[in-house]
Parts: structure tokens; C-alpha cells; sequence
């Protein structure tokens, strides 16, 4: 068991939502940024996760030097709570000129788009004091895949990212695949894509990604082997802990809510590659459910960390030994049940 160490966790503005699905309007008021800055300091976490324009609201339509003006208060505020930024995205998948795609769009003016606007959310990122740009490719897929060349999207991407690796010498691009939603298909689905594509950039060793626990169980897979195949490249730089339940809407329900024993093999996963002891953040990508009142709207966070640090203990308390006396005997029937005792509390 690698050495013990005290995780550092965060979440994004954007999870404490406000309820809307595409049925139906929001069932919980909006709240400042400020509001949602203090309840996260309230609950003792160490960061907060940005979009680019969870930094700078409209930021289309403001000047390069107000948005640097505004990021720096961003950052001075930020600093005065004791919080880190843990890394900014840009939302790519809001804009008029992403309907079709941003670095994959048909039109090359909304490719430029695109990657100017990415560019923008590394220099944000540059003030905000973090070296990780997170790129969710919400759009880059089709719907109709007569409509895309996916072999030149490849292209279209490794030129992207090009452009961002040459913009700034240390930023680092940690890619968040989602096999599907709002894509019919996503053109980088899981994280093998994601370290593929890598290879084809200018600098492989700055290009690495995001595992989102949803996003992996979405694609067929186990989270826990998506993390474990990641950091055997020392390439899991964030991580979005979340459930889903089965094949449906991205659901971001909180760790563990589904399926206990897939969240204890993911923290097992982290614990035995030593995931944190790099300045790598726990971060929570979950959202209330629509039913949530206001007075418990904290809840699916607190709650995440709560099973998370519980998992943890789980971990390390797992009788490795008896464990490897099952595996040498092949007796994985009797594995089976440890575990499951185990989770259970016996
Ligand atoms: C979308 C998703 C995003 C990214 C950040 O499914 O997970 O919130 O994590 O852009
Ligand atoms: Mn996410």
C-alpha cells in the first residue's frame, strides 16, 4: 500500500444546479457566484473547477483586457478564501458558432472559433495559477455521421491541441472523454482515444486526461480499469467521481450511489497508483437531484466526500493477505464474498 496521505477535493459552480432538465425549468433558485464560493469553503473543501466563463460571465463579449482584469479579482478573491483553481475549461458546447462542432466544425471560421477561445481559457488559466486545461469535447462527434469526415477530425483535432501546446510551454491538456450526449458518438469516447490522440500531438507528454466516472460507465467500461490503465501512463491528472445507473442521460449521482462496490474498486484503483501524491484533486462532478430542496442543495457533495474518505478506509482495511491466498488458490468464488462482507460492514 503506497504511503498514506490526506486527499484534496473539489467541485465546479456549476454543481450546485439548479434543477432544470430538458422537461422542465429549474425547481431551485439561481445563487451567486459568491454564495456558492462560501458553501464550498463551508464545506472545507481545497478547490473549485472553472469553465472559462464560470471566471468570466459572457466573456464573448468582452474586451482581452477586461477579461484579464476580471480573472484577476477572480484570482485575488480566490486567494483571500484559501482556494485553488483546479483547472479551467472552456465551454465550447454554448456558443452559436459550436452548433455543429467546435475544433470539428465544418465551417473553418467556427474551427478558429474554437481554438481562439481555448487559447483565451489558458490564459485564464495562467491567472488563476493552474496548469490544467480540461477538455470536455462536448460536440466533437456527429449526429449523422455522413455529415463529418471523422478521419479528418482526428486531424482537426491534433491541430487544436497543437495550437494550445504552442501558446503556452507548460500548459497541460487533460482530455475528458463521454462516449455519447449530446453527441450521437463521440470521435475520442474513452480514455485510450483520449492517450492515442496524444501521441499525435506536438508533445505527447503535456496531453493526458480526465476520468469521469459516469463518462466511463456510459462507454461499457469499469471506471476502476480506466483509472488504473491512465495512471499506468502518469496521465490521470483530474477526476470526475460520480454514478451513473446503467445506459441512459448522464446522470452525475454521488459517488457511490449506485453501485458501492464499483466506487470501492475505483478508490482502490487511486489508493494503489498513488493518484494525489502529484497535487491531483478528488473532484466531484455531481449534480442534486431534481427533487433536492433548497435546505439540503449541499448534500450530494458533502455526501460524495463522505462515501469517498469511507471507501478509503474500506480500502486500506482490506485484508490484502486473505486476498492473495484466494487469488494464488483461484478460489475467486470465496474473493467474491470478502468483498461483498467486507463492503457490508462484517
Ligand atoms: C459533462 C461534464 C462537464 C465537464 C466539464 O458531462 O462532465 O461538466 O466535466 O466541462
Ligand atoms: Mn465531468
Amino acid at each position: 500500500m503506497p504511503e498514506k496521505h490526506r486527499y484534496k477535493f473539489c467541485f465546479g459552480p456549476w454543481n450546485i444546479s439548479e434543477g432544470q432538465d430538458p422537461y422542465g425549468p429549474p425547481v431551485r433558485p439561481p445563487r451567486a457566484f459568491e454564495w456558492k464560493l462560501a458553501q464550498l469553503k463551508k464545506l472545507g473543501f481545497d478547490a473549485m473547477m472553472f469553465h472559462d466563463d464560470d471566471a468570466v460571465p459572457d466573456l464573448d463579449s468582452k474586451s482581452e483586457s477586461q477579461i484579464r482584469k476580471e480573472t484577476k479579482e477572480l484570482r485575488k478573491k480566490l486567494d483571500g478564501e484559501g482556494i485553488a483553481a483546479e483547472m479551467v475549461a472552456p465551454r465550447l458546447w454554448f456558443a452559436p458558432q459550436t452548433v455543429d462542432g467546435a475544433y470539428t466544425s465544418n465551417d473553418a471560421k467556427h474551427r478558429q472559433y474554437a481554438i481562439k477561445r481555448s487559447l483565451r481559457s489558458i490564459d485564464i488559466a495562467n491567472i488563476l495559477g493552474t496548469d490544467i486545461l480540461v477538455l470536455w469535447l462536448a460536440r466533437e462527434g456527429s449526429y449523422i455521421r455522413e455529415s463529418k469526415n471523422a478521419r479528418r477530425c482526428v486531424d482537426y483535432l491534433v491541430n487544436a491541441f497543437d495550437k494550445m501546446l504552442t501558446h503556452d510551454k507548460n500548459i497541460r491538456l487533460a482530455i475528458e472523454p463521454k462516449p455519447n450526449e449530446p453527441m450521437d458518438h463521440a470521435y475520442l469516447p474513452t480514455i485510450g482515444h483520449a492517450l492515442a490522440v496524444a501521441q499525435l500531438t506536438r508533445d505527447p507528454k503535456r496531453v493526458g486526461c480526465l476520468i469521469e466516472s459516469a463518462h466511463a460507465i456510459l462507454a461499457g467500461l469499469d471506471p476502476a480499469d480506466e483509472i488504473d490503465f491512465a495512471m499506468a501512463f502518469y496521465k490521470l491528472w483530474s477526476l470526475h467521481l460520480n454514478d451513473q445507473n446503467g445506459l441512459k442521460f448522464d446522470q452525475d449521482k454521488p459517488f457511490g450511489s449506485n453501485n458501492l462496490r464499483a466506487a470501492f474498486n475505483q478508490v482502490r484503483a487511486l489508493e494503489r497508483n498513488g493518484y494525489g501524491q502529484r497535487g491531483e484533486y478528488v473532484c466531484f462532478d455531481v449534480h442534486p437531484f431534481r427533487t433536492t430542496k433548497v435546505e439540503h442543495w449541499l448534500a450530494h457533495l458533502d455526501n460524495s466526500r463522505r462515501t469517498f474518505l469511507k471507501l478509503v478506509e474500506k480500502a486500506r482495511s482490506f485484508n490484502e493477505m486473505k486476498a492473495q491466498q484466494l487469488i494464488a488458490d483461484r478460489n475467486y468464488q470465496d474473493l467474491d464474498q470478502m468483498v461483498i462482507e467486507h463492503l457490508m460492514g462484517k
